[in-house]
């Protein structure tokens, strides 16, 4: 049985693949936290890691052997990227160069997965959409720029030491359970406080005429599990809807799953420095090597999303 190792395995996406690799694979799956988190998966063994101490990521690496590594484990936040550019450079860099080089430093040849993003494209020109893997990349914020620098770290170490790393830029990626400090999860979780009558009725929202590619977390997951298997060694892939959606569109198709009368507000705290107006995914080279197709649509996205935190508030009551 194939033994495959989750690395920042407890945030959003992790629980979601761990899902995947356990009930749907069927390997023996594990993966890893930081000290300070809480993570309950069935059937899934749990180690504390940081990534910024190599040498506890080749002690766990030697006595695990994973045949397959997801390497998730970031700061993820645009907008913390902007409050604290040094912890976001120390993880999202110097953190991947530590899973790398303990990598490089075994007896054995797993395969990698490098979890890059659709940022990395940053400033795309109109006539680039839809964005393949060849594009230009012109990152447009701190985030972008490490994910800039892990792809490029990844092809240089599976190049110079004959590694087996293929490396994904995800494009956004929603669903229950993901963090209110992204878009679509914070528009689901007001709702559902208006609902609740936590709050007025009114959404505060950000910049709403940027386009971005949102898929389902687990038609993601899904893309990742096959990449891990069929992916070409030093290759990157985009995984994506193919089809960018406007915030606002997002904004309506949220407010009319509610009854309520909801008034939007623009809120400065939530626009970016920086915003790229336009970023979709061409997903061909990721459906020509393994067949992978979208297979949730956003409209039960965004109901699951906004049920989920209806819920969590009942259930905080
Ligand atoms: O920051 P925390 O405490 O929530 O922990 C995050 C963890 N992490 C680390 N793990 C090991 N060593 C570190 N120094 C370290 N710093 C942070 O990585 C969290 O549990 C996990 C990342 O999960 P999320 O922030 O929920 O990201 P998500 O949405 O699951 O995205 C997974 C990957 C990331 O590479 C994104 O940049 C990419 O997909 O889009």
């Amino acid at each position: 049985m194939k033994r495959a190792l989750i690395i920042g395995g407890a945030g959003f996406v992790g629980n979601y693949l761990a899902r995947q690799l356990v009930d749907i694979d069927g390997y023996e799956t594990a993966v890893t936290k930081m000290p300070q988190e809480v993570c309950q998966i069935p059937g899934v063994e749990v180690f504390d890691l940081n990534i910024l101490e190599k040498q506890a990521i080749y002690a766990l690496l030697k006595d695990y052997r994973p045949d397959y590594i997801f390497h998730l484990a970031a700061q993820s936040s645009v907008f913390v990227s902007w409050k604290n550019p040094e912890l976001t450079i120390d993880v999202n860099i110097k953190g991947s160069v530590n899973v790398l080089d303990a990598v490089r430093m075994l007896d054995y040849q797993p395969r990698i997965l490098l979890i890059g993003s659709g940022e990395e494209y940053g400033h795309v020109l109109p006539d680039e959409i839809p964005i393949d893997e060849d594009n230009k990349v012109r990152p447009g914020n701190i985030y972008a720029a490490t994910k800039v620098c892990q792809n490029l770290i990844g092809k240089i170490y599976s190049q110079a030491y004959n590694m087996d790393i293929m490396s994904v830029r995800a494009f956004n990626h929603i669903g229950p359970n993901q963090s209110p400090m992204f878009v679509v999860a914070d528009f689901c979780k007001q709702v559902a406080e208006i609902e609740a009558g936590k709050s007025e009725p009114v959404i505060y929202v950000g910049n709403l005429s940027a386009k971005r590619d949102f898929t389902d977390v687990r038609d993601v997951v899904k893309a990742y599990s096959l990449l891990i298997k069929h992916g070409k060694k030093g290759e990157t892939y985009n995984v994506g809807s193919g089809k960018a959606v406007s915030i606002e569109n997002i904004l309506d198709a949220i407010l009319k799953l509610s009854s309520e009368k909801i008034a939007v507000k623009q809120d400065p705290a939530k626009m970016r420095p920086v915003d790229v107006p336009i970023i979709e995914a061409d997903v061909t080279k990721l459906v020509d090597c393994t067949g992978w197709k979208r297979k949730i649509p956003l409209s039960c996205t965004l109901e699951e999303t906004v049920d989920y935190w209806r819920n969590r508030l009942r259930s905080e009551e």
